[in-house]
């Protein structure tokens, strides 16, 4: 299998499924401004769309969107816990909280991404990301993931849409910073999965550690 990244993207999160699971992807860094692979090839063959992750199967099927690549990883080692099985009502919240973060949080950063252009909307979408990180903060009373006790592939997705609100490259360009002030169960959380070997090792190989 290929995963197609861009370092410190939401495709962060796959890398680091990757690594907890030991599976054998090959990753392949894409240039997201001229839409080049390291090898110089045009990544809008793979996605069209231009956008990462991007999962390559090893019969050439392409898997294109981050909740469906963490989910098809998971499900590669299912023993390994990542996502609940298929057909449980904890499925479907894994589920509930992939297309939460994919809708209300991924998404909610890229008014503050893209603040310059944004303008004055940056006013709105910030406190509307703060109250879903507030709402995040309630989940994680008692629990150490979002699902519970296990880690899940929620957990990578999070973490990785996180990072952008503590990056001090981003936050002090963009209006992307999010602050862990009053939210001591996010900040412990984040530790906790900042702290993982597999996550450590995503890092390291997207030069962010
Ligand atoms: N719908 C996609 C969106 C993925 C996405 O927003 N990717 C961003 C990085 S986090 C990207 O590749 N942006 C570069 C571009 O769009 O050219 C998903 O949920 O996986």
């Amino acid at each position: 299998m290929k995963l197609y990244y861009i370092p410190a993207s939401c495709s962060l999160a796959p890398h680091i499924v990757a690594n907890e699971l030991g599976l054998d992807v090959t990753l392949v860094k894409v240039d997201h401004r001229q839409h080049r692979t390291e090898a110089g090839g045009d990544y809008r063959d793979v996605n069209p769309l231009g956008y990462v992750p991007a999962l390559e199967l090893d019969d050439g099927q392409v898997f294109r969107e981050g909740a469906v690549i963490l989910q098809y990883l998971a499900d590669v080692k299912p023993e390994a816990g990542l996502a609940p099985p298929h057909g449980t009502t904890e499925r479907y919240r894994l589920q509930e909280w992939l297309n939460f973060l994919s809708s209300e949080i991924h998404k909610g950063y890229i008014p503050l991404l893209y603040a310059t252009l944004a303008g004055k909307y940056v006013e709105t979408a910030k406190p509307r990301l703060e109250q879903r990180y507030a709402w995040i903060e309630a989940q994680l009373a008692g629990r150490d993931f979002l699902m519970g006790e296990q880690f899940t592939v929620a957990d990578a997705y999070l973490f990785a849409l996180t990072g952008w609100g503590q990056a001090a490259w981003l936050t002090s360009y963009y209006k992307a910073d999010i602050h862990f002030d009053g939210l001591p169960r996010l900040a412990a959380w984040y530790g906790r999965v900042r702290a993982r070997p597999s996550v450590q090792l995503a890092l390291g190989r997207e030069g962010l550690a």
